[in-house]
């Protein structure tokens, strides 16, 4: 299986992020994919290779422009205010609050955005780009007649939606990708997200479309992060009702309780007669990660990787979120190897 992969994730390097009511040292670090590319090579899982320049337009197929836009040239303006530390938002609309958006900077990070966990330094957006380009590389792998690709990505994407960043996430790589395989020539596409946190921004992109199945399986929304939406009765809407699943588990849950809604959520891809698959691999449902509530082990990886196999897919795998950064190369590459084995 062949792994994209860019350095320049390295120049995207946040600070601080908010934790239990605490500034922390942010999860969502450069050696997460350091680790996970260790582990690429060292299994020998197969060629890793620079991510190809597809430009803006396939990003601007599912971002709003103005966001877009507005994350390119973010730094630059925040800079001119003699400002040098890292860019976070500050405020937000919340409910009868006019949602109009301001003129600066500070009021259109609040707009662009639903929460702090996106600080943006100097290198940022060359990262974010760059991380977007490796979806769209590794997606082009599938065009072009491969079973499987890795797009090993850094930023992770899948809290991004249409026109705001949030939970580390900023472009919606996974969506991107998907939107590329529909503009060359697929008819339909499933996204699988099997991250601990609920993949909003991915539900919110597809919301009203039949031709992107969403499926994500994670922590129950009314105890977990993203607070505001995964639940089960969220379903899809006009010509894309039917076409959402969410799969809300509680804390603690196991291999046991997690593969009983794999089985679920492979039962409805395999009824949707898909061209191909997405998978938001994110690997916060291990047992030791630091933000998140569900047990799985390492092994359990190799048989998650099998099971998604057995749908006989063409496969696309889009790294995301996984902070236990000792075992994240293990358990992400587990999944890739599993899936190797069947194919
Ligand atoms: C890509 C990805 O995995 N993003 C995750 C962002 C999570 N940010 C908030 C983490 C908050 C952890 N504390 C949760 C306590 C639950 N009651
Ligand atoms: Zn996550």
């Amino acid at each position: 299986m062949q792994t994209f992969y860019s350095d320049d994730h390295r120049l995207h390097h946040g600070q601080a992020e908010l934790n239990n009511g605490q500034l922390m040292p942010c999860f969502e670090k450069p050696s997460r994919a350091d680790m996970v590319l260790e582990r690429v090579r060292s299994t020998g899982l197969g060629p890793v290779q620079a991510p190809e320049d597809f430009g803006l337009a396939p990003i601007k197929r599912v971002h709003d422009s103005q966001f877009v836009d507005f994350l390119k040239g973010a730094w630059a303006r925040w800079a001119a205010l003699g400002r040098s530390h890292d860019m976070l938002p500050l405020a937000w609309p919340p409910r009868r609050m006019p949602a109009r958006c301001p003129e600066d900077i500070d009021g259109q990070l609040g707009y662009y955005s639903f929460d702090a966990g996106v600080p943006m330094n100097a290198g940022s957006w060359q990262a974010i780009y760059s991380s977007a380009q490796v979806a769209l590389s590794a997606q082009a792998r599938l065009a072009t007649g491969d079973q499987a690709a890795f797009a090993l990505c850094r930023p992770p994407g899948h809290h991004a939606g249409i026109d705001y960043m949030g939970g580390y996430c900023y472009l919606n790589n996974a969506a991107i990708a998907t939107q590329a395989l529909l503009d060359g020539g697929a008819r339909k596409v499933a996204i699988l997200d099997v991250d601990f946190h609920h993949g909003n921004g991915t539900q919110d992109i597809f919301y009203q479309r039949p031709d992107v199945l969403f499926l994500s399986i994670h922590g129950d929304p009314r105890h977990e992060y993203p607070c505001f939406a995964g639940y089960a009765d969220e379903r899809g809407e006009g010509a894309g009702l039917g076409y959402n699943y969410n799969y809300p588990l509680a804390a603690g849950s196991d291999w046991t309780r997690w593969s009983q809604a794999l089985a679920d959520a492979l039962r409805v891809i395999a009824g949707y007669g898909a061209d191909a698959l997405v998978v938001s691999l994110g690997v916060d449902t291990y047992k030791q990660d630091p933000i998140s509530s569900f047990k799985l082990d390492s092994p359990d990886y190799l048989r998650m990787g099998e099971q998604i196999a057995s749908l006989g897919l063409p496969s696309l795998f889009v790294m995301e979120g996984g902070y236990a950064v000792e075992e994240i190369g293990i358990n992400a590459v587990n999944v890739l190897s599993g899936f190797s084995s069947r194919r």
